[in-house]
């Protein structure tokens, strides 16, 4: 490959490799890699889009990655790596093909107090797959290339390249480099291994024997592409389907067999339903607390088998009949293929039960979903969102309250909408947002949010108007991050003082204002029946829009049924 005397430097291989991958879109605060940057205008279409915070470049990175399945970029100088760092945390916990490019130090200044550096690399450590240093420019094929397959293989996650020099100097440098790009990698999933014909044929029989089963699917059927197997196949067996926060766009909200969101935030129907169940099947999902919450729904011991492309995690908190080693969609195509069809007879009453549930879940509800109370109620804004966004949007959701609120009570109606949440992270769904847009512009995007998690990038704005980066961001304003109140109120042995309010209230701002001074569409709804116009507003607007719904601070999200 090499020997054919074309010298280049590490910032036009590093240029030419990333738009091979078919990266259109990196985050980052400057300086890093400048030369690269001035090699990707002259190279390539590549966006560079500069934000108010390396955290939220991280974040817009995972965006990207989640909506798209293509590798996230993001990058930071020296002195911003940490921020950096911080924001990979959560496309850690959702398994997000994030790749972080991040200054570093010259062997020449190291350990002489050099201005703004420490080593930064262990930071990495905890939140990537591969966590490596580029010290020679000769190196930069070889070690980008392990990146996006690292990033992509197996379960997805996020790995992190230092290179020299704290602003990456480095990318100078000339060597003989062929930018030799596998293009395989550019996307989830780069392989879709098979697994033992054995295995998935012993896990069939079991699910096919049990009389009253549930699949949870998760995040992996996601990264899989596999909705139309899964669905195919609990239509064909006739089983129930819940699913993990992350899966929750695996099965739309509204087809008859899917029961809900299961877990911590939740909707009761599922927690009902997987509690009632005789037999589980777990895919693609880690079986992790949020999902169980804590290991209650299921009950440990329940009867189950686990499908993951991940070995390490099959059985890891659940005892199993089998467990099945493969691709998502792979081993549902051939669970499909060898389906006992005549076996779903027996589970009519079963499906008759589920419904049921589901149908007392919603009489529970129905009254605060579609409630015109002022404030407005967050259900109400949840069953509004149902029913008004788009067929093909993209909803992106933070956690906290937004977390539990869209979790359990908002539906996606097709199966050409896509959810996206917060593994954890306050704050993290409007950067996100905006990084989905990027990837996705010919689709709507859908942020909600909290004050108190809009209130984190709220500086972001400014990035979303300056590249024109035209998400919708929802922000369900109750002047404070009132899912603290209940915590609180335990801390205080029972109930808060009224001091105690100010460790979780904030002033009441209109943060429509904010958006338009900043060049947003912003639109203020203090009304539910105003919500639907709004909406279709800020989705015709043609520029980031804001719309600040005033809702009320005494609504507190149901907790988990066990
Ligand atoms: C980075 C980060 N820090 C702290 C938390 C802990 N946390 C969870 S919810 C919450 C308060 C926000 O409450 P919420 O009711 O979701 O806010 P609102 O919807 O009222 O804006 C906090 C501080 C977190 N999830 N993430």
């Amino acid at each position: 490959m090499l020997g054919h005397n074309r010298k280049m430097t590490g910032a036009e291989c590093l240029a030419d490799m990333l738009k091979g991958y078919g990266v259109t879109h990196v985050f980052m605060v400057p300086a890093v890699l400048r030369r690269t940057f001035a090699e990707m205008e002259r190279r390539t279409t590549i966006k560079r889009i500069h934000t108010h915070g390396e955290k939220s470049a991280a974040y817009m990175a995972d965006g990207y990655a989640r909506a798209s399945g293509k590798p996230g970029v993001c990058m930071a100088q020296v002195i911003g790596a940490l921020n950096l760092a911080a924001g990979l945390r959560d496309a850690w916990l959702a398994h997000s093909p994030v790749i972080a490019m991040t200054g570093g130090r010259e062997p020449k200044s190291k350990f002489r107090k050099v201005y703004q550096e420490v080593d930064d690399v262990p930071a990495f450590e905890p939140v990537t797959k591969f966590n490596a240093t580029v010290d020679d420019v000769a190196r930069f094929p070889d070690m980008v290339r392990q990146a996006f397959r690292t990033a992509t293989s197996g379960t997805p996650g996020p790995v992190h390249l230092q290179f020299r020099g704290n602003e990456g100097q480095i990318d100078l440098e000339e060597a003989e480099l062929e930018p030799l790009v596998e293009e395989q990698f550019g996307r989830v999933p780069p392989f879709r291994p098979a697994p033992d014909a054995a295995s998935v044929n012993a896990a069939l029989k079991a699910l096919q024997d049990a009389e009253r089963p549930v699949i949870v699917a998760g995040g992996g059927v996601r990264a899989s592409g596999a909705s139309a197997e899964l669905i195919a196949l609990a239509e064909a067996l006739q089983i129930p389907v819940a699913t993990s926060l992350n899966g929750k766009d695996t099965i739309p909200g509204t087809h008859p067999l899917s029961v809900g969101v299961v877990g911590s935030y939740s909707r009761e129907s599922a927690n009902r339903i997987v509690n009632a169940a005789d037999f589980i099947c777990f895919i693609g999902t880690e079986t992790g607390g949020m999902t169980t919450h804590f290991w209650a729904v299921p009950k440990i011991g329940t009867p189950a088998v686990q499908i993951d492309i991940g070995p390490e995690t099959i059985g890891r908190n659940y005892p199993l009949r089998v467990g099945v080693n493969g691709d998502a969609k792979v081993t549902l195509a051939m669970m499909l293929k060898a389906a006992d069809r005549a076996s779903a007879a027996k589970r009519k009453s079963w499906i008759a039960q589920a419904d049921k549930i589901c149908g007392e879940w919603r009489e529970k509800y129905r009254a605060a979903l579609t409630s015109n109370a002022v404030p407005i109620r967050p259900e109400r804004l949840c069953y509004e969102l149902t029913a008004h966004v788009p067929d093909d949007a993209i909803v992106v959701v933070d956690t906290g309250h937004a977390g539990m609120w869209m979790g359990g009570m908002f539906d996606l109606r097709s199966p050409r909408q896509s959810y996206m949440r917060s593994a954890g992270h306050l704050g993290w769904a409007f950067p996100a947002g905006m990084g989905a847009k990027c990837a996705c512009p010919e689709r709507p995007v859908v942020v909600f949010t909290g004050d108190a998690g809009f209130w984190y990038h709220i500086g972001e704005i400014e990035t979303a108007v300056r590249w024109g980066i035209n998400s919708v961001t929802v922000v369900n304003n109750n002047g404070s991050g009132n899912q603290s109140k209940r915590g609180f109120d335990r801390a205080y042995g029972g109930e808060q003082t009224e001091q105690a309010r100010e460790l979780w209230t904030y002033r009441k701002v209109n943060f429509a204002r904010i958006a338009e001074d900043i060049g947003a569409l912003g639109l203020r709804v203090e009304s539910a029946d105003a919500f639907p116009a709004a909406l279709a507003q800020a989705l015709a607007a043609n520029r980031p829009a804001v719309i600040d719904v005033v809702t009320d601070i005494d609504a507190l999200a149901p907790t988990a049924v066990t």
